[in-house]
């Protein structure tokens, strides 16, 4: 199954996309099974895993029980080049687009290059866009950038675009894991109308009002994750589209 193909095929059906992002750290293998049973009797179509600081050694054994138990894709959203895992369908090969630090835009790639020469893992080109909102956000701590203010629309669609002719295939706009607010409609809307590749949208979105108001507003793919991890009860708004 490509994944990609996958993405492209439901947006030329004109089908909204949800991904749950399950962050390594943050849920034991023993409760696995549970989470994915919801998981599958959601609209949910990936299961993205990753985070920002996950420790060597905790994603592969993660996929393998998330896989005993779906039949759903498993994509990988790696906070580093050690949650790579052949055991996974794909992975979001991100460059953080946003920021300008050297190391996350291509050096953890070049670092990446021996684990991803021996995979069959599918790659899949994807810039990275934070957005500001308010906090200080993991993944600014971790990449040591700073996310892109919300009130500059038009720089954060150029960088989107000069993304797009880059070669990447998805871009994703962020505003944090567990973020106070998701990403704004009005920058989700300016993105989308100028973009051709699919648009990922995460970050903060703790309600189906949100996610539909992220779709509404021209997202392709949503994630979800922390919220999830909080409040299992959030699957039950999430069974049909
Ligand atoms: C985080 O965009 C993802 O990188 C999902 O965010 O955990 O806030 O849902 P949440």
């Amino acid at each position: 199954m490509n994944v990609l193909n996958h993405i492209l095929n439901n947006i030329f059906n004109t089908k909204k996309q949800l991904a749950i992002l399950i962050d390594p750290e943050k849920i034991r293998l023993a409760d696995v099974e549970g989470f994915v049973k919801k998981i599958n009797q959601s609209v949910a179509n990936y299961i993205f895993v990753g985070g920002s600081t996950v420790p060597v050694d905790l994603t592969e054994p993660l996929v393998l029980e998330i896989k005993k138990h779906t039949n759903l894709p498993v994509v990988l959203f790696p906070g580093d080049v050690v949650q790579i895992t052949d055991k996974a369908n794909a992975l979001l090969f991100l460059s953080l687009l946003s920021g300008r630090n050297p190391a996350y835009l291509i050096g953890k790639h070049v670092e990446a290059i021996p684990r991803l020469k021996e995979t069959s893992l599918e790659i899949i080109p994807t810039g990275y866009l934070l957005i500001e909102n308010g906090e200080t956000s993991t993944v600014q701590k971790v990449t040591d950038t700073e996310p892109m203010p919300s009130k500059h629309i038009e720089n954060i669609v150029h960088t989107a675009l000069a993304g797009e002719l880059l070669g990447m295939r998805l871009m994703y706009l962020e505003a944090g894991s567990g973020a106070k607010s998701p990403v704004a409609p009005e920058i989700i809307k300016a993105v989308s109308n100028d973009l051709s590749i699919p648009l990922i949208v995460g970050g903060g979105i703790k309600s189906r009002a949100q996610m539909d108001q992220a779709f509404k507003a021209g997202a392709n793919l949503v994630v979800i994750g922390t919220a999830l991890e909080k409040n299992e009860a959030l699957f039950n708004n999430l069974k049909r589209w």
